[in-house]
């Protein structure tokens, strides 16, 4: 069992304590049996249901429009540590609806987030493309006036989670207000719409459902703009800065996890006539992971406790818990496996399949090295 001594923080409120506790029970119960690794499809379509009937969809596309992030960032700590499949299912209903939650009209609101709520629709961010991941203001897919009330989008996306399998997409695209960042705006756009089409599924070392897009005279109403023309610069930013510190708590579990093999192993392991415990050395890789975990967890949970006490923005706390926390558990994952020895590499071991999970966490919905300048920019003003 994890260490739960961190629910005693401050940051957190009573509700938060019992929340943690439902999702851990949920969890332990259910998703044995709803992942099967070998079918990344069916496994979040299974786990997306479950998690709607279990009420987990609620904090993903709230109901209120109000995000709770300490409660967000909880339920992906405890899905991510018992299996990254289970996070992944859960993240995305909130990161390809959170454009919505924050910017939709009441009617694209009732549209969409009842199903995703539900677990009866998935839904998917679409921002990424070919030629623009890091640097968002060169996103070219081509938002275009066309028939009266209508939107022509034409051009590619790629790395698009739950590309493939999602019931609506988040496009982002350039809709030409102004250059660069000032000319981008968000759409709507169901996936059976004719022009969208998967060009390509993506395997990656750690599979979950992915894929690049083709847009091809791909027509959505007007209606379905997200905020106003030539701001989906802004939705695409406000839409990361909440769920860059949930990225950074879906590491947290992880590494958590591993942390835990690593104690029964340490305890168990005997290594010159004693357990691999009484070594000095392993004592200090444990006190150095131990050490990663809280701070990360404190980097995660100031983010999250600060948008809650109702800061406008946390694009600097939120860039801080994303990068502290990924690169911790990138390094706690990795002792993990040096202390596991030759087990640590077996596929399918724990340590190994973390090694696998960790490493994306390090490179999407912004990479380190773009926290960084985020991070500075804010503090140059
Ligand atoms: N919330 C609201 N508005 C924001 C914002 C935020 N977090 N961040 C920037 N903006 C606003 C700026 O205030 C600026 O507004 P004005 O034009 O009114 O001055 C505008 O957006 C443009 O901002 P900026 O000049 O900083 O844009 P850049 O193109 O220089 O941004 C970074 C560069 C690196 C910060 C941005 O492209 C980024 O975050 N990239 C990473 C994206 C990412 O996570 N990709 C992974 C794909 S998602 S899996």
């Amino acid at each position: 069992m994890p260490d739960r001594s961190f629910l005693d923080w401050p940051f957190f409120e009573p509700r938060h304590r019992d929340l943690a506790a439902a999702a851990e029970d949920w969890a332990a119960r259910s998703v044995p049996g709803l992942v099967d690794h070998h079918d990344v499809d069916g496994s979040c379509r299974r786990l997306v249901a479950s998690l709607g009937e279990a009420g987990f969809l609620g904090f993903a596309a709230p109901e209120d429009g109000c995000f709770d992030l300490r409660a967000l960032c909880l339920l992906r700590e405890t899905f991510a540590r018992h299996d990254g499949l289970a996070d992944f299912a859960f993240a995305m209903q909130g990161l390809g609806t959170g454009a919505l939650t924050l910017f939709g009209t009441p009617a694209q609101r009732a549209q969409v987030l009842p199903g995703v709520r539900a677990g009866r629709s998935l839904a998917a961010f679409a921002l990424t493309e070919p030629e623009a991941g890091s640097d968002v203001a060169q996103i070219a897919l081509t938002a275009a006036p066309d028939a009266a009330g209508f939107v022509r989008l034409d051009g590619e996306k790629t790395w698009i989670s739950n590309g493939g399998i999602a019931d609506h997409y988040v496009v982002f695209a350039r809709s030409g207000e102004a250059p660069g960042a000032r000319g981008l705006s968000a759409f709507l756009v169901p996936a059976a719409t004719p022009g969208l089409a998967v060009a390509e599924r993506l395997e990656t070392i750690a599979p979950h459902p992915l894929a690049r897009l083709r847009f091809a005279g791909c027509r959505v109403p007007e209606a379905n703009r997200i905020g106003e023309a030539g701001t989906g610069f802004k939705v695409a930013m406000a839409t990361l800065d909440v769920f860059r510190a949930t990225v950074g708590a879906a590491a947290l579990g992880f590494a958590r996890r591993a942390l835990d093999a690593t104690l029964a192993r340490v305890r168990t392991r005997q290594l010159f006539g004693a357990p691999l415990a009484a070594l000095q050395l392993t004592q200090t890789s444990l006190a150095e992971m131990a050490t990663a975990i809280d701070t990360a967890a404190l980097q995660v949970y100031r983010a999250a406790w600060t948008r809650d006490a109702g800061a406008p923005r946390i694009t600097r706390e939120a860039a801080m818990a994303k990068m502290v926390a990924t690169e911790a558990a990138q390094e706690v994952v990795d002792r993990a496996v040096q202390l596991h020895g030759g087990e640590g590499v077996r596929a399918g071991s724990v340590p190994e399949t973390l090694y696998r999970e960790i490493r994306a966490l390090r490179i999407y919905e912004g990479a380190t090295e773009v926290q960084k300048l985020v991070i500075a920019r804010q503090i140059l003003g």
